[in-house]
């Protein structure tokens, strides 16, 4: 295998996500039956898709036992749990300086307009199973969530072999003191939460990533429910500097390679010398990567190293390319900072590798993917918060702007609005003005 050297004129990087029509209408199935059944629909497709029940246990508990939460908590080994929690004291230090301020406006005829924030009540929290099973996760969606002060949190999980979610995610719940949690997975998950059933009540909004049938059942409650974003397979844009170190740069596009097929992972440099070096550690690190077949798909089918003339080159392409991950493995690493508008999470210098991100500094992993940087953000703790705004006028400042609310809501022909405002300027005022 090797990742072919392109030029940057002839690079483009499109990863759009491909239409699914089928999958589509089978979540808008999946997602009316639960709808319509609740519980009874969650247990079927719980039973059919994942394996649970047999039709003699068709009545088990949708809900996961909080000792079951404790068991997997006592049987993860302690240095996964140190790690979990020295993970999570700086991931929710980082997102408690996120907390905005609100603001209060006073205008010169009296009258105050203000913003303040709120928190949203209820939220849920989708974990994958199988090999994307991450307490990772489990932190960066539940942590900013309770940073921000919202009061009840559900996770679902889908159920593996032994009947529960995976263990390492009960495990990162139960650390968090999350103790509603739902062997439910899929688009059942989704829409249980977004709608309610007997066991599940509604949430205000879902977040964490999943498999397509997730991605698409969250597409179809959007607007019933807020949601993150749709999270796409992961991805990193290296824009390697002549000094960067050729191994360096292989291994970090291979940490994003790994993670699936379909995942993404570009090395940019003025270099050719040093993008040729780094297509023969592709291949030697590749020879023992325990998922190599996984890694190689992917950069088959996502990898590139491309040759630009210069740096302003590069950092139009990766502008355009609005990636999830960008890295700059360069000496002035912070200086190239300000040309960078269109990116999920920025990486400085030799030995910031996007590992510490996805793990341990306290910025949040959940990034947007597949060029949707161009309008979105990683999760944060805005994602569980609402602003509200607030006006308060007095009978003067009413006055003084009568004229023009009235010119306006006359112009619309709302003459009720324009009487709403002149009513009062014909009764004496109760508010000492
Ligand atoms: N790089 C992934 C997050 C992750 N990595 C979880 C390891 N575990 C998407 O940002
Ligand atoms: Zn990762």
């Amino acid at each position: 295998m090797t990742v072919k050297i392109v030029e940057g004129t002839a690079f483009s990087w499109q990863r759009t996500a491909s239409a699914a029509p089928d999958e589509a209408r089978r979540v808008a199935d999946i997602v009316a039956d639960v709808r319509a059944r609740g519980d009874a629909a969650l247990r079927a497709w719980t039973a059919q898709l994942d394996g649970l029940a047999s039709a003699a246990e068709a009545a088990f508990s949708l809900r996961v036992p909080v000792e079951a939460l404790e068991a997997a908590y006592q049987a993860t080994p302690a240095e996964t749990l140190e790690a979990l929690r020295a993970a999570a004291d700086r991931i929710r230090t980082f997102h408690e300086a996120q907390w905005p301020e609100d603001f209060t406006l006073y205008g010169e005829n009296g009258e105050q307009m203000g913003m303040v924030w709120r928190s949203l009540r209820r939220v849920g929290v989708y974990a994958p199973g199988g090999r994307g099973a991450y307490p990772s996760t489990v932190l960066m969606d539940v942590i900013p969530a309770q940073v921000a002060g919202v009061a009840s949190i559900a996770l679902c999980s889908p159920p593996g072999p032994d009947g529960l979610p995976h263990r390492d995610v009960l495990a990162a719940a139960y650390l968090l003191g999350i103790d509603e949690v739902y062997r439910v997975g899929g688009a059942q998950a989704i829409a249980a939460l977004a709608y309610g059933t007997e066991s599940v009540q509604r949430v205000d909004k879902i977040v964490g990533p999943g498999n397509l049938y997730v991605a698409l059942a969250k597409r179809q409650v959007m607007g019933d429910v807020g949601i993150d974003s749709i999270a796409g397979p992961s991805e990193v844009f290296i824009v390697a500097g002549e000094e960067a170190n050729p191994k360096f740069v292989a291994a970090d596009m291979l940490a994003q390679a790994e993670h699936d097929t379909e995942a993404g992972a570009v090395c940019v440099s003025t270099s050719e010398k040093l993008l040729q070096a780094v297509q023969r550690e592709l291949e030697r690190q590749l020879a023992d990567l325990p998922r190599s077949s996984i890694a190689q798909a992917a950069l088959e089918r996502w990898g590139a190293l491309v040759h630009v003339d210069n740096l302003e080159q590069a950092m139009d392409i990766l502008n355009e390319a609005a990636p999830e991950h960008v890295e700059l493995l360069m000496d002035d690493a912070a200086a190239w900072l300000p040309a960078i508008s269109r990116a999920g999470a920025v990486f400085l210098g030799h030995d910031t590798p996007e590992p510490v991100g996805d793990y341990y500094a306290g910025s949040n992993h959940v990034l947007p993917t597949h060029g949707s940087a161009s309008f979105a953000s990683g999760l944060g703790v805005h994602d569980f918060l609402r602003r509200m705004s607030v006006v308060a006028y007095n009978r003067e400042t009413l006055s003084l702007h009568a004229k023009h609310i009235v010119t306006l809501a006359r112009a619309e022909s709302l003459e009720a609005h324009a009487r709403a405002v002149l009513i009062r300027g014909e009764e004496e005022s109760t508010d000492g003005n």
